[in-house]
């Protein structure tokens, strides 16, 4: 993608050529968070210049439904509005600022009804989104008798905007035959497919969607890219005419939702040898007004909460608490990371009452190969091996022994460091999302066409998809073209997602290729007079007993058309051994786990409470990295969207439910001046059978975890200022909320 992106020619939504006549649409969404809609007033905005029409619940033909795991959240609010930011109209005009200066004239009254925003008051009140669920191992209540320190406490992380670069958007434009073709900036074409013909009420195979990248996910696009194309194709369906609606930052900030604040309790029980005997958590998922997908990502939640330790009595319960806010969703992590910070919230805990580092503790309890997740899956666990190659390579003593140094003799600075092992779980949790195709065409001048169900969204997964086709053939990448996601070419896609979609698509690839190539084999063998053993393609020459021939790709490709054999195949993969049975809790839900350490140092400044992120020293198990600038670019990226969630970017709405850190104003985010001054990233390459592509680690969600780290290490920071304060475990650890803890008397 580099050579388009650096020339700006790269397509995104906004760049896609439009059809003659096309219109444009813009929502008119709930100012309040909850209420009963007495009258929208819509007859002033109809008379504004360049509107067409003007839309409402009752145009629906089909299900004003667009939930996905649960139907609970209408497209357009029909009697009542749940959030604020809730569609309840949709503006058709000649030009975009003409629908957008017409939702200005709109009026609607609504009878204001009760507004939760808290998660623990939700639960109170009996609003739960899907009954609790628990995941235990051994026996909790047993274990407490057993310990020499046990501590208790509570902890609150915030959401996360996803500001991907590109906003939400979609184009719809009629077809023949009541048909729609939709080009959508989503992660999930299927999920676009299937929604689009619930709320129209067509067969899915009238909806054709078809997406050739995005300008980011993070997994705000995983569901909730299905809304402003299900618009689209609303107005496009009335108005047989090709509509696009491509959000401006302010109305994507508030409509859409972000990751889930989580309020947590922990209680974690310790032997005099620092062995975590006992755990136990209870979340309160701040789920927003609707499902969405915060039950898989509750889930994940529970999935993740012993990240890389291994304990022996855990019990930990979730709740998905319905508030009146924008319905959260996936980001990068999905629910792992807010489990994870708790367990590292009661190990730092337990430290500080201790006075000992909280790495003695870490380093103890690192999950060893043949330990016992809590939901039964046994670990193939690198993180003792992550921690120690981290520690030869970076010394973990020396760089403690600095920031030691560096604090005795300075006054008004001080560093801080922490060490975050992580550990993260690949596959959908939902087995059955766990599969993919691809389908492979070589054309009779040797070139070759690719097209899976993965989206490339910046993260490189159409690179690696060129990298099987072209390893797995032997032949030139310039051969190949990786080809938009489509559902006319490729059916029922898993969305891109979970980090599985390079290993999914990819391994789909690689069998497509694989078949075809034995094809053109026995064709080789069979015009060369050979045994099939003996053929082999490399570099685009066929190879007899490992010495050339006059025959290229080019000519066989050929010699196979002619003999009529087929240059194509759509391959279909799902990884083997993975199930989970929820009636139990137990299963072997990830084809693998990704292991990692970082080590964080900051540096706070005591006078004024900001901070500096100085370094973020990694060894990142990456299996065998089929190309390593993607990954570590991976890596980079989350490492900084990490720090960003546990430091600066604080979401607030206010008690009526409004985003009040609405704009990039209000909402500050990561730049070039505030991200690690260093960020170096080691390799831990193993050459296991891991089910991975190539053997090739995902890489997508897990370093983001390694943002963790830095809400540590600044509290260690404000500690070596102010020894007694007491920092509750509060994320992110703005640089007010540094301040208030340097100084928390005053
Ligand atoms: N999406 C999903 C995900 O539907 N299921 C998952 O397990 C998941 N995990 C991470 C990110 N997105
Ligand atoms: Mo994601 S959170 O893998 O869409």
């Amino acid at each position: 993608d580099s050579y388009t992106h650096l020339r700006g020619e790269s397509v995104y939504l906004d760049d896609i050529p439009m059809t003659n006549g096309t219109l444009f649409c813009a929502v008119f969404d709930s100012p309040i968070a909850h209420g009963k809609i007495k009258l929208l007033d819509t007859a002033e905005a109809t008379t504004m210049a360049g509107v067409v029409r003007i839309f409402t619940a009752a145009d629906i033909p089909g299900e004003n439904q667009i939930g996905g795991i649960i139907p609970d959240e209408e497209l357009l609010a029909n009697t009542h509005v749940h959030f604020c930011g809730m569609p309840i109209a949709l503006v058709v005009a000649t030009s975009d600022e003409a629908a957008r200066a017409a939702i200005k004239k709109i009026k609607v009254e609504i009878d204001p009804l009760p507004i939760i925003t808290d998660p623990r008051e939700a639960k109170g009140k009996g609003e739960l989104i899907i009954p609790p669920r628990t995941f235990q191992l051994g026996d909790t209540t047993n274990a407490w008798s057993k310990c020499d320190y046990i501590l208790e406490g509570q902890t609150e992380t915030n959401g996360q905007e996803h500001l991907y670069i590109e906003t939400q958007g979609a184009y719809a434009v009629p077809q023949e035959n009541g048909a729609f073709r939709i080009y959508s900036s989503t992660q999930g074409p299927t999920a676009v497919q299937r929604t689009v013909a619930r709320v129209l009420n067509l067969p899915m195979n009238q909806v054709e969607v078809d997406t050739t990248r995005l300008g980011g996910g993070f997994g705000g696009k995983e569901d909730q890219a299905t809304t402003w194309a299900v618009l689209c194709a609303l107005a496009s369906y009335h108005l047989k005419k090709p509509v696009k609606y491509s959000l401006h930052r302010m109305e994507d900030m508030r409509m859409t939702g972000k990751r889930h604040p989580y309020s947590s309790d922990f209680k974690i029980g310790l032997s005099k040898e620092l062995k975590i005997l006992a755990y136990e958590a209870t979340f309160y998922q701040n789920a927003g007004a609707a499902a969405d997908l915060s039950p898989a990502v509750m889930e994940r939640t529970l999935f993740h909460c012993n990240n890389t330790y291994f304990i022996p009595n855990v019990k930990a319960t979730a709740f998905c608490c319905r508030t009146n806010l924008p319905p959260n969703t996936a980001f990068r992590g999905f629910g792992g990371p807010q489990g994870m910070f708790v367990i590292e919230a009661a190990i730092t805990k337990a430290a500080d009452a201790l006075n000992i580092p909280a790495s003695e503790i870490q380093q103890k309890n690192l999950l060893q190969t043949g330990d016992e997740f809590p939901y039964g899956q046994i670990a193939d666990s690198e993180a003792n091996e992550c921690w120690n190659k981290a520690d030869e390579q970076f010394n973990i003593k020396e760089l403690q022994k600095g920031v030691d140094e560096f604090n005795a003799s300075n006054k008004n600075h001080k560093k801080g460091l922490a060490i975050m092992p992580i550990c993260f779980g690949i596959s959908f949790t939902k087995t059955l999302m766990n599969q993919a195709r691809s389908l492979v065409h070589v054309y009779t001048d040797g070139s070759v066409g690719v097209s899976t169900g993965a989206v490339e969204m910046g993260q490189g997964v159409n690179t690696k998809m060129l990298q099987v086709a072209a390893s797995v053939f032997s032949i030139d990448p310039s051969k190949i073209k990786i080809n938009t996601t489509n559902t006319y070419r490729i059916a029922n896609t898993s969305p891109s997602a979970a980090s599985a979609t390079a290993d999914l698509n990819g391994i789909a690839t690689e069998i497509a290729c694989t078949t075809i190539l034995q094809r053109l084999k026995e064709v080789a063998a069979e015009e060369l007079k050979t045994e099939l053993s003996s053929v082999e393609i490399k570099n685009e020459r066929i190879y007899i007993d490992g010495k050339a021939t006059d025959w290229d790709w080019n000519k066989l490709v050929m010699a196979a058309y002619v003999k009529r054999i087929s240059l194509s195949e759509l391959a279909h993969y799902t990884p083997p051994g993975i199930h989970f049975d929820a009636t139990k809790e137990k299963g072997h839900p990830f084809a693998y786990h990704v292991y990692g350490t970082s080590i964080t140092t900051v540096t706070v400044d005591c006078i004024r409470g900001i901070y500096e992120v100085d370094a973020v020293k990694v060894v990142h198990d990456f299996g065998k990295s089929m190309n390593t600038m993607i990954d570590i670019g991976q890596c980079e990226g989350g490492i900084v969207q990490g720090i960003g969630w546990m430091t600066m970017e604080e979401i607030i709405y206010d008690k009526e439910g409004k985003l009040r850190s609405n704009a990039l104003s209000t909402y500050k985010v990561p730049d070039i001046y505030s991200v690690p001054k260093e960020i170096t990233i080691q390799s831990l390459t193993t050459e296991k059978n891991n089910l991975a592509i190539f053997r090739s680690k995902a890489v997508g969600e897990p370093p983001l975890m390694y943002g963790i780290g830095a809400y540590f290490a600044l509290r260690n920071a404000v500690k070596a200022f102010n020894p007694t304060t007491v920092i509750p475990f509060d994320a992110p650890m703005t640089p007010e909320k540094v301040l208030m803890s340097l100084y928390p008397n005053t």
